[in-house]
């Protein structure tokens, strides 16, 4: 028996149901140009975001998923970097265009469409392999020319991270802002932004995303968007050069979890390269950034925590803290056999998706038997659909159909109320944050789709 008790009642609807709601929540988010990423507080296009709705639309049609991740891939930068949010013509979101600046200050950003200056988790290899296997199933030949084309971007995209995102050349890639782990105020940056400190000359600003969700708490703090705001103005100031970015950021943390995506999505790339005839240098290449990204969450594992960690470049050390990033060893393999093991069963176990007072069996953010765990609170304790989406896709990869099964059925459960959160309280199943979530309907969609 489940032991969570909702705050209201919840509707339940059937898999039919769900599908045409999920169905509707990407048409009702699609805006001609793109897919928002949600309705009124995400009003543009946010690049993990579309790797996982182009997922869902393929399902629908994939001549429109094909289109969406052209889209993303056409914001490209110059020099190889996928931009954190592509921005469409209307506005409702701060920061905005204006103050990112992008064009103005980098010859590498495109003036049109407008993007910021960061970047998010490459999981847009991942989107690619689903795509391309979707629309072969189903006979859609518009993926094929995704492959063909995406392909080298991807890889130019790859290959920029590798360039500018692995200052140690260890294989741990770095990343300059919180926003780009798509983890903003998970309690893993907490020590890295304790030492941001906003200069004075802090340009002023308004938040809008506390317009759009009535309970603040769940949004992260004022201080915190002081900080977010901050290293933004500091990479304004040297005109996002990559490399100059890096150097001068206060903030500069090697993120175990985007570590694992990149390892992951690299050897997909690698295979999808291989399949269809790349470049077999470049083939080689991805494996052994595969290989090296592995070996540094492997290293970055710590036995008697069971769990890897992040590391702090700036003030040189692990970063112990105990969130659902520290299972990024499952994503991409690395570990022996018997960590690994241990690994899986602490991920299923009591303290994680095994917590006998979850709504769902997925794990959330942060443990409920962690001082820190905050369950309404953003990155601090929900359950977020789409993180219990990759760890059950890279399950199926690995083989342990169980859990991946375990993780789907479980899931569908907290989103069959059919609001489409953006996450859950993983205690109640309420829905939280944004609703009508493209990324959320996507992942239902793929679910069903595939049982
Ligand atoms: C900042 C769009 C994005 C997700 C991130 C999530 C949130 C933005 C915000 O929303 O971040 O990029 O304004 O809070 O943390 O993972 O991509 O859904």
């Amino acid at each position: 028996m489940r032991r969570g008790v909702a705050h209201a009642p919840r509707r339940r609807l059937g898999s039919v149901q769900l599908a045409a709601g999920a169905a509707w929540t990407l048409s009702r988010n699609d805006i001609g140009t793109m897919i928002t990423a949600a309705p009124r507080l995400y009003p543009h296009m946010w690049s993990w975001d579309t790797a996982f709705i182009s997922i869902g639309l393929a399902h629908l049609n994939a001549d429109r998923a094909v289109a969406e991740l052209e889209t993303l891939l056409g914001a490209q930068w110059r020099n190889g970097m996928l931009p954190h949010i592509v921005f469409s013509s209307g506005g409702g979101y701060f920061p905005g265009p204006e103050r990112w600046g992008t064009a103005e200050l980098n010859p590498d950003a495109p003036e049109s469409p407008r993007t910021s200056g960061i970047c998010q988790p490459p999981v847009h290899a991942i989107a690619l392999r689903r795509i391309v296997d979707i629309g072969r199933q189903t006979g859609q030949s518009s993926v094929e020319r995704l492959l063909a084309e995406g392909w080298p971007r991807l890889y130019r995209w790859h290959e920029w991270l590798v360039r500018h995102r692995d200052p140690r050349g260890m294989g741990m890639l770095a990343i300059v802002h919180g926003w780009e782990s798509g983890m903003d105020n998970s309690p893993r940056w907490d020590e890295p932004y304790a030492a941001v400190e906003p200069g004075a000359d802090l340009p002023p600003y308004a938040r809008t995303d506390r317009n759009l969700v009535a309970d603040h708490g769940e949004r992260p703090s004022d201080l915190e968007y002081d900080r977010y705001l901050w290293l933004i103005e500091e990479m304004r100031r040297v005109g996002y050069d990559a490399d100059q970015v890096v150097r001068t950021s206060s903030f500069l943390v090697g993120d175990v979890f985007v570590t694992a995506l990149f390892a992951l999505a690299s050897e997909v790339l690698a295979t999808l390269g291989q399949e269809s005839g790349q470049p077999a240098a470049q083939v080689s290449r991805l494996r052994e950034w595969a290989a090296r990204s592995r070996a540094a969450v492997a290293t970055a594992y710590d036995p008697d925590a069971g769990l890897a960690r992040d590391f702090d470049l700036r003030a040189d050390r692990w970063l112990s803290v105990r969130t659902i990033a520290g299972f990024a060893p499952l994503l991409c393999g690395g570990l022996d056999e018997a960590a690994e093991r241990e690994l899986l069963d602490r991920l299923c176990g009591p303290d994680w998706a095994g917590h006998p007072d979850l709504f769902a069996a997925i794990p959330p953010s942060v443990s409920p038997n962690d001082p820190a765990f905050r369950p309404r609170e953003y990155w601090r304790g929900p359950g977020w659909p789409v993180i219990a989406w990759l760890f059950g896709w890279a399950f199926a990869q690995r083989g342990w159909t169980a859990q991946a099964t375990r993780l789907r059925a479980e899931c569908l459960h907290l989103v069959d109320d059919g609001t489409f959160a953006e996450y859950y309280h993983p205690l109640t199943g309420e829905p939280l944050g944004s609703r009508q979530q493209s990324w959320t309907a996507t992942v239902v969609l793929d679910w069903l789709h595939t049982a």
